[in-house]
């Protein structure tokens, strides 16, 4: 984590020797405090259902993973900014483009924070936006089939993670810039960073029919460091939150630099301002390459788009949109609860949570109660914002989710607890430690105005000993709380990919009817599909050789292939037939240089080999499929030239 954790270490260190050893407990299995009820309602016995999907972000992994609650059973992991041999994601031709950018191929990212789609508030099950975090990008994954369908690149940005979170009627899938920099990209001094780094926040609109994403405009903030962000919601749509740090635009961040100032910013955005600004014309278009790469479900292929200029705002084009409300000592978390009233912001190193009223808040920007500004951007005096604080809750305040009961949950990374306090009193109602150094925690809907709060999910940073070891890379872990009642309940752990950092919930009901059983075969527009075994062949066109080649339970037509020759590019164009629920067929070449297909029913996708020796080389079904799987194979010969 940040730097400007490091004083604070110290107690954590502390504060684990406590709680490993302490009470003994993760030595004799769990903390001893379980009840055998807890065994229950994580039960989810054979062939039941869990009750509602977890979309878990894989951190370093690049990857979404797929859970179910309240078992934590792993169900799969969707591909999104990382290569994935098992689906050959970013392998085969038809998904290689989805990881295009202005800066080439990039088959990695680091993805933090999936946010579903959203209708008047409420999780309406369509999308889930994620962010990739060090080559700025925002993903989009179509929850009737499980896929990544659109990534789009986020010019001027750099450390993409205050990201990805969508307002109440999906009008706009959000991200911000942890990172400042010379905006439009330029060579200059580092040290001349203070006025001239600039901060990008886009509003990236998303299309309400197929969730096209475009970025309808990048305001230029100051150069601060935009951490996390929220939307308003209700009486506060219309507007987003963000967190500063380093509002002292320092270039190096060790603690002397950047936590000088007693409070950084909250900056609160009216968008819907800003929006009709850019309607009537307003708004400046500036060069910038970025890459848009959208996957079609059709003809199961993507394409790969660079756009090159993108709409800029400054502040000063729209006066009154944007404002500061100072925020105690770097606040990470900036979460509104569904009402829209209060706006959570975590200082990490402050000893309390300050939440602000969006009521007051207007009724300040009215009375223009200023305490100055920053860059001419009026910064609200602090009291006039307050709505109040909770009091000694614990230490490094993260974030918070709701359970639409009127309490909140924040995570405490240093001292290792999720904490349940009340909205309007601020007190403090229960408290649960987790294993250990808690970074986000999850209530399905916790985010939106119709919070499901029956279960939250805590996703913790290290687990020393709580698993069985793996040698010096142990796992990290999610934590599984009870919250129908007055105190929480600890009832499950289980191990993540990658770094678990955020996730989506939302009832298994949502999805389960729209999610897509194959793909029929009369609406496949892939440029090589063939629908029947009598259509399969071997084209060759100079040194290319194109295969168009069939698979069903359990041959591939042709399977005996002759006429390649060393030096050729045999493209393998293979189409499952198959019409039916779960019966995908795999397949891969010996010596090619790419992985295994897995192909779904009714679908296309196409792998190159490039032979460099001549023989006979077998390939074979790589997804058991049938009794006579093993016999679902071909040979390919291979001539000199
Ligand atoms: S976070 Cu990404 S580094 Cu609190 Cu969402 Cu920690
Ligand atoms: Cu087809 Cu195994």
């Amino acid at each position: 984590m940040k730097t400007i954790f490091k004083s604070l270490l110290a107690i954590t260190v502390v504060s684990l020797v406590l709680s490993s050893c302490g009470n003994g407990g993760s030595k004799k299995g769990s903390q001893g405090a379980l009840s055998s009820s807890a065994a229950e309602k994580v039960y989810v016995a054979p062939g039941e259902h869990d009750e509602f999907y977890a979309f878990v972000s894989g951190g370093f992994s690049g990857q979404l993973a797929v859970y179910g609650l309240p078992s934590g059973r792993l169900f799969k992991v969707i591909p999104v900014f990382s290569v994935d041999a098992e689906k050959a994601y970013g392998f085969n031709e038809e998904t290689k483009p989805m990881l295009n950018t202005s800066h080439g191929f990039i088959p990695w990212d680091d993805s933090h924070h999936p946010d579903i789609s959203q209708t008047n508030g409420e999780i309406d099950g369509r999308w889930v936006f994620i962010n990739g975090n060090n080559t700025p990008r925002i993903a989009k994954i179509d929850l009737t089939t499980f896929e990544t369908t659109e990534i789009i690149e986020i010019p001027n940005s750099a450390g993409n993670h205050s990201s990805s979170y969508v307002t109440e009627n999906s009008e706009y899938v959000v991200a911000g810039t942890r990172f400042s920099v010379p905006f439009p990209q330029q060579d200059m001094p580092i040290d001349e960073y203070k006025g001239n780094f600039k901060g990008a926040l886009s509003f990236i609109s998303i299309d309400p029919e197929h969730g096209h994403m475009d970025i309808k405009f990048q305001i230029r903030m100051p150069g601060f460091d935009y951490d996390l962000s929220h939307p308003g919601r209700g009486d506060s749509h219309g507007w987003f939150f963000f967190t500063t740090y380093n509002t002292e635009e320092a270039n190096s961040l060790l603690e002397v630099n950047a936590s000088q100032n007693d409070k950084d910013f909250i900056a609160a955005i009216n968008w819907k301002k800003i929006e009709e600004y850019v309607n009537n014309g307003g708004g400046k278009k500036m060069p910038a390459n970025y890459a848009h790469n959208v996957y079609d479900e059709d003809t199961h292929t993507a394409t790969s788009t660079m756009k090159k200029e993108v709409l800029v705002v400054d502040p000063s084009d729209v006066p009154g949109a944007i404002y500061f409300m100072p925020t105690p000592k770097s606040p990470h978390g900036c979460d509104v609860d569904p009402s829209g009233e209060y706006i959570v912001g975590s200082g990490k190193l402050a000893a309390e949570l300050t939440i602000h009223s969006f009521s007051k808040m207007l009724k300040a920007i009215e009375n223009k109660d200023f305490d100055g500004d920053a860059y001419g951007i009026p910064i609200l005096s602090y009291e006039a914002t307050l709505a109040g604080a909770v009091k000694q809750p614990g230490l490094g305040p993260l974030h918070t989710e709701f359970d639409g009961k009127g309490n909140a949950y924040t995570t405490f990374f240093i001292s290792s607890e999720v904490v349940k306090w009340k909205l309007g009193t601020w007190e403090v109602i229960d408290r649960k430690p987790t294993y250990y150094s808690v970074g986000h925690l999850m209530i399905p809907g916790g985010n939106s105005r119709k919070p499901f709060g029956k279960y939250v999910l805590a996703m913790n940073k290290i687990t020393k000993d709580r698993y069985l070891p793996t040698g010096p890379e142990v796992t990290q872990s999610a934590q599984l709380y009870d919250i129908t009642g007055e105190k929480m309940e600890l009832l499950l752990d289980f191990p993540t990919i990658g770094e678990p950092h955020y996730a989506a919930g939302c009832p298994a009901d949502l999805l389960k009817p729209k999610s897509k059983k194959f793909f029929k075969l009369e609406d496949n527009k892939h440029e090589y599909a063939i629908t029947s075994e009598a259509d399969a062949k071997v084209v060759r066109d100079g040194n290319e050789v194109h295969i168009y080649m069939t698979m069903i339970r359990s041959h591939f037509a042709p399977d005996n292939i002759e006429g390649v020759q060393v030096g050729d590019k045999v493209y393998f164009h293979v189409t499952n037939l198959e019409q039916d629920y779960d019966v995908p067929h795999g397949v891969s070449m010996i010596g090619a240089n790419t992985s295994e297909l897995l192909i779904m029913p009714g679908q296309t996708e196409t792998f190159v080999w490039e032979p460099k020796q001549v023989g006979v080389w077998p390939f074979y079904c790589t997804d058991f499929c049938s009794a006579l799987h093993q016999e679902m194979q071909g040979y390919v010969r291979v001539s000199a030239k």
